[in-house]
């Protein structure tokens, strides 16, 4: 039957869908964009959200770009990515066609659409047929604009009826999700960018602004306060040298130390009385840090005690402005959201949070990893929802038009789960969209059994060239950014648009078009037939966050979130219909959904900056937020005398985008970094080893091996080594071990050892 309806279905359909109408593929340019020589766009790398103004030719196409003078994130600046973001887009092995693999000879032929669609769904479908919904799953992004992930995941739940996708935010950003919505009770991050200026002690926490965000760096080198910046890495990273602090600890020391500073700071009663009393689990959280005395967290962390008492009194100095920022080093670990938690217990109890300069603060890492936590429909259902609530399953239903009942109740495995699934035989398909995990995933190496062991892998990219690209069975040719609307959100809740300024090569299709030629030829693209463009389905997304703390209801569009310079979420209509656009004084925003917001209006009347918690009031039912804590565990994988050191991972260069399928492609770009796998080594342990600057050298793990290039330095401890992610062998070493609450892998801690190659 189903085989009948596909028969019937994407003959005709699928060669309507696949020719494109209008320019770039992308149905009429919006006609506000016609005439003019530019257009703005947020940046499609990282989550700072700068926004870029691509200057364009008659044609329409950008011929170059600079950065936007008056956005409210980066004011006129970019970091080296941001000014190259068009080289990427010209790259000779981009994705022209679909592609598929014999699988005997590992050939891969070009096919057109219609045949690569059929495949997708026959296949789909069989597996499913025979084996259920639990048979599948697709792996997919922060990277790519919020409708299309809200589109890939109600298509492959609620449409084609599986139940299990997840994505790479939770190699990123799972950790602080959980932590938020346990502490909080909704994954809110709660300030504006405006608080890097307007702290007096910033602490950053395993976080490499530098490199990683150096527009958010160059937000707090603006700070006139002449700010205590406080760095906590193991590294001597470029943020560590440049602050006016660095806390060197011990790798994974994070939990101990923060227990050891409230610990200090309670027992010196340094905390904030009015504060406390918006929180729950105080007292037992007192009684608990008692015995974190800085001597008894000193081995754990590296650590003298005099160097705890004194961070203690710097982040609880009576009447200071504290804020608490925290990337990677913290959510990558094996029990990352206590460590994230133990932040945010500071924040609370010393009265850090709701006001200008303080917060509990986790950065987001791609362009649209805040996008991916409200609408991608994997951990949460879209809009800030609960599967397991049956009210907002029928909420949702009655949103988008379906019965409740195609509405999932259970969560989908996580992605760990999700691997070790198809390794046992389990899930026998994988839709990887937009990630790179043959790369990136934590003990990488086990990918390649994996590979044998699935009957279908269908890989969606830009480039067909990338590690999980190149071993697919079946590959889709994807449009990138610069070739198609939607809309990011940055690490400050701020929503804002990217636009079409190329045509994407030969046949290749944005992900949206993607999603809907697939949804026809499955059968349900009756339930998308309003998910005409991005812009539409972005309405649809809209109101479905209507009273969740995420509700952006009172955005009418695109065009409005470009004259407003972008607009922090929530941003809801008021219950008297009035939109805050016509109230700036007293905006109904501020007193929605009990919580009072801090914000501060642009001259159009939407707000340019906005705070959450300013009244105290939190979304956990008693609204309060929680006091959460749980001993230290030991290190999942120490060094030992086999292998004695301990591998951190990271960034390199600010240069340097991940698996580098998009930022080996410039030319520029890449003259900014080396080309070659490095490894940071103290030189002091290079001494002993017999290992010169530049000599090869190999890295073993109990997993795999790689070589590098040797660069002693003192930026790393004696016993700890650094390798920057962005070379394909560095995940065959990584031990997979998971933070238990979010199952985010623990990338920065595994054992190794390193000889002379
Ligand atoms: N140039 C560039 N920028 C990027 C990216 C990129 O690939 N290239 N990726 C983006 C993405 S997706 C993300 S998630 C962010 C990541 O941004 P960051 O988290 O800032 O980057 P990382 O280098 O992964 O990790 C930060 C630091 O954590 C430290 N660390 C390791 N272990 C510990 C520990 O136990 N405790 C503490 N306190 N620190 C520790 C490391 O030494 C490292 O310096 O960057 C975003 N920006
Ligand atoms: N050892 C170690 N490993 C790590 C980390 C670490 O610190 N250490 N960090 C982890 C973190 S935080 C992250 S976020 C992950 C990132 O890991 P990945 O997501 O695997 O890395 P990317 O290189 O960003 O992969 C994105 C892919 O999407 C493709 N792409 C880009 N735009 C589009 C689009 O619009 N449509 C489609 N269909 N494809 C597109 C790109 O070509 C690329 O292949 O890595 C994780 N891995
Ligand atoms: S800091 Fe991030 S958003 Fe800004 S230009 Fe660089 S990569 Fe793009
Ligand atoms: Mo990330």
């Amino acid at each position: 039957m189903l085989q009948k309806i596909l028969k019937q279905k994407s003959g005709p359909l699928t060669k309507d869908l696949v020719q494109e109408p209008g320019q770039f593929g992308l149905g009429k340019v919006p006609s506000r964009l016609a005439p003019a020589s530019t257009v703005t766009s947020i940046c499609g790398y990282c989550a700072t959200g700068c926004q870029l103004k691509l200057h364009l030719n008659e044609a329409g196409e950008a011929i170059n770009l600079s950065p936007q003078a008056n956005y409210p994130v980066n004011l006129g600046m970019a970091c080296p990515k941001g000014w190259q973001a068009l080289d990427p887009l010209a790259a000779p092995d981009r994705g022209t066609t679909p592609l598929l693999r014999d699988p005997a000879t590992g050939e891969r032929r070009p096919i057109d659409w219609a045949t690569a669609v059929d495949l997708f769904t026959s296949k789909l479908q069989g597996i499913q047929d025979k084996h259920g919904r639990d048979s599948a799953a697709f792996l997919s992004t922060g990277q790519i604009p919020f409708e299309e992930m809200a589109f890939l995941g109600l298509l492959w739940k609620s449409g084609m009826g599986f139940l299990h996708g997840d994505a790479n935010t939770r190699q990123c950003m799972a950790t602080a999700v959980t932590a938020y919505k346990q502490s909080f009770g909704f994954d809110a991050p709660p300030y504006t960018y405006a608080d890097f200026e307007e702290s007096d002690v910033i602490v950053l926490s395993g976080s490499n602004l530098c490199i990683a965000h150096p527009i958010l760096w160059q937000r707090i080198m603006r700070n006139r306060r002449m700010p205590e910046i406080i760095v906590i890495d193991p590294r001597s990273t470029e943020t560590a040298q440049a602050a006016t602090v660095h806390v060197p600890l011990k790798p994974k020391g994070d939990l101990a130390l923060y227990y050891a500073l409230a610990h200090c700071i309670i027992r010196d009663g340094r905390i904030d009385p009015e504060a406390i009393t918006h929180t729950e689990g105080y007292d037992e959280f007192a009684a608990f840090v008692r015995d974190y005395t800085p001597e008894s967290v000193a081995e754990r962390t590296g650590l003298e005690p005099a160097t705890v008492e004194k961070l203690a009194r710097l982040v609880s100095e009576p009447g200071k402005r504290v804020s608490w920022w925290w990337t990677m080093g913290i959510n990558q670990s094996y029990e990352g959201v206590r460590a994230a938690q133990a932040m945010i217990n500071l924040a609370l109890i010393t009265g850090n949070i709701g006001k200008p300069g303080t917060g509990a603060n986790s950065i987001t890492g791609q362009c649209n990893a805040m996008g991916s936590r409200l609408f991608s429909n994997t951990t949460s259902l879209v809009g800030g929802h609960d599967f397991a609530n049956p009210e907002h399953r029928q909420k949702v239903a009655d949103g988008l038009g379906i019965p409740a009942e195609r509405i999932p109740s259970e969560a989908s495995l996580a992605y760990d789960e999700i691997l070790h699934a198809a390794e046992q035989g389990k899930i026998k398909a994988l839709w990887i969209v937009a990630t790179n995990p043959f790369h990136s995933w934590i003990d990488s190496g086990r990918l390649a059994a994996l590979r044998d062991k699935l009957e279908f892998l269908v890989v969606q990219d830009m480039y067909h060239s990338t590690e999980s690209a190149a071993v697919a069975d079946l590959y889709l040719p994807a449009a990138g950014w610069g070739e198609k609307s939607g809309c990011l959100i940055n690490s400050e809740r701020r929503i804002a648009t990217i636009k079409p300024v190329r045509k994407a090569p030969g046949q290749t299709l944005t992900d949206f078009r993607i999603f809907r030629l697939l949804a026809e030829a499955w059968g349900c693209g009756e339930m998308f037939a309003d998910w005409t463009d991005p812009e539409s389905a972005f309405r649809i997304l809209r109101d479905l966050t209507k009273d969740r703390p995420c509700d952006i209801t009172a955005i009418k569009g695109y065009e409005q979130l470009d004259q407003a310079g972008g607009i922090q979420w929530p941003f809801p209509r008021s219950g008297d219909s009035q939109s805050p656009l016509s109230s700036p004084e007293s905006s109904p925003i501020d007193k929605v959904a009990n919580h009072s917001l801090f914000t501060r209006h642009s001259a159009l009347g939407t707000p340019s900056e906005r705070r959450l918690f300013a009244d105290g009031h939190y979304y956990t039912p008693s609204g309060r937020a929680r006091i959460l804590y749980s001993a230290p565990d030991e290190l999942p994988e120490a060094p030992d005398a086999k292998f004695p050191f301990m591998l951190l991972t990271g960034r390199g260069t600010s240069s340097q985008w991940h698996t580098q399928t998009r930022t080996s492609k410039s030319d520029i770009l890449q003259k900014l970094y080396p080309a070659e796998a490095y490894i940071e080594i103290h030189p002091r342990d290079a001494k002993r080893l017999g290992v010169l600057n530049n000599q090869t050298v190999t890295i073993r793990s109990r997993r795999g091996e790689m070589k590098a290039s040797a660069y002693l330095a003192p930026t790393v401890q004696p016993g700890q080594l650094f390798l920057p992610m962005h070379y394909p062998e560095v995940n065959k070493l990584t031990h997979p071990s998971f933070d238990p609450h979010s199952r985010q892998p623990n990338y920065k801690a595994s054992a190794v050892t390193i000889s002379p190659s």
